[in-house]
């Protein structure tokens, strides 16, 4: 195993992440813009496969647009970078003060609607395969304000109305909700993982929506995010994934992947892993206001470093002899079979004599498996 990225390692960042300027609730910006095109080049050269983009990341106005898109184009071409995946800003403008799909004014959930629809088609234009909405705007501060009912219902109009599109259009695409707890909105809608795949059942087309899950998020909410993308997996739904850093229950600070909580994300890439997700690896950072270009390129490359060291002490961790007879200790793979076996019936389960003490007085012996892991981790092992 190698810890230089190469883009068979499938990393990519959004342009936002590294082009972060800083710009915070306390304060302006700390760095000047960054070319996307120089985002790209740089990204390559430190062995990334792909950028991903909002709407108004790349083109800011109309009026530059195609030239824009020409030299991006270009860099693409130049560097073997792909797009795989681009999104809508549907929050930065103050037209977005009440929300997107959800806002009351039905005048700005139409605008919403046309400007998610012309990024698709830049999106399927170059070729990106996931199209993600994050609805940070989309909530309340009050109680009243919001009819959390009718506004699911436009929230489901939203996604089913742009799949329609898609679908007519025939990009080969698919849409990925990012759960947030809260932040901007005081209270945002689809919370987390579990409230996402919960719309998802309700749409009209809901095999073309699933989720992309970030780290920080589903920590700010006190949840565990290796458990929770695979639930996601479980139901077929993890279709891309943001990685990132959190310390618990704050403001989303979007740390660099593996900064924060390192055995949370010891575990996430033990989860991707052995779960199989064969999509993007994707960084959804904000290089700190303290650095300089020198600093945001560090903290982009901690990411790709970060994962593929975790990557290697997990798949030691699993390769451990040790590791394997604790995790017979444990029984965990008792809990593969089922409950009840073929032919039986909950009435033979009622028949049966249970001796509830000598149950009740087995170890598990997680403390055991844990351990081994946390050597793993510490380099101990
Ligand atoms: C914004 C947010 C991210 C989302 C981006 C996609 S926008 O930066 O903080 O978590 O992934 O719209
Ligand atoms: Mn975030
Ligand atoms: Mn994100």
């Amino acid at each position: 195993m190698t810890r230089t990225p190469t883009p068979a390692d499938r990393f990519s960042f959004g342009l936002w992440t590294v082009g972060w300027q800083g710009v915070d609730v306390f304060g302006g910006a700390v760095r000047p813009p960054m070319d996307p095109v120089e985002a790209v080049h740089k990204l390559a050269e430190m062995g990334a496969a792909a950028v991903t983009f909002h709407d108004d990341d790349l083109v800011p106005d109309d009026a530059t647009r195609d030239a824009v898109l020409e030299r991006f184009r270009t860099a693409l071409t130049e560097t073997g970078m792909g797009v795989e995946m681009a999104t809508t800003n549907l929050f930065g403008h103050a037209v977005f003060k009440d929300g997107a799909f959800t806002a009351n004014d039905r005048d700005v959930r139409r605008y919403a609607l046309a400007k998610a629809a012309r990024n698709i088609d830049l999106a399927a234009e170059l070729g990106a395969t996931t199209y993600v909405f994050w609805g940070g705007r989309e909530g309340a501060e009050s109680g009243a304000a919001k009819d959390i009912a009718a506004a699911l219902e436009r929230y489901k109009e939203g996604m089913d109305t742009l799949c329609e599109y898609v679908r007519e259009q025939g990009y080969d695409m698919r849409f990925a909700i990012e759960p947030k707890p809260n932040e901007p909105r005081g209270d945002i809608l689809l919370p987390t993982i579990g409230h996402a795949i919960a719309l998802i059942n309700e749409l009209e087309h809901p095999e073309m929506v699933g989720l992309n899950p970030e780290v920080g998020h589903e920590e700010m909410a006190g949840l565990n995010f290796a458990a929770g993308i695979t639930q996601a997996m479980w139901h077929g739904k993890l279709f891309h994934v943001d990685l990132n850093g959190q310390h618990g229950p704050r403001y989303d600070q979007d740390l660099r992947f593996g900064a924060g909580n390192l055995r949370g994300a010891f575990w996430t890439v033990d989860a991707l892993e052995q779960g199989g997700y064969d999509g993007y690896l994707h960084f959804d950072f904000k290089p700190p206001r303290t650095e300089d270009f020198d600093g945001v390129w560090e903290s982009a490359r901690g990411c790709m470093a970060n994962y593929l060291a975790l990557k290697e002490k997990a798949a030691a961790f699993r390769a451990d002899p040790d590791v394997q007879q604790a995790l017979l200790d444990s029984r965990v793979a008792e809990l593969s079979q089922s409950t009840l076996a073929a032919g039986e019936t909950l009435a033979d389960v009622r028949a049966e004599s249970f001796d509830i003490e000598a149950m009740a007085a087995r170890g598990m012996a997680f403390e055991r498996l844990d351990q081994l892991a946390m050597d793993h981790l510490l380099g101990v092992r």
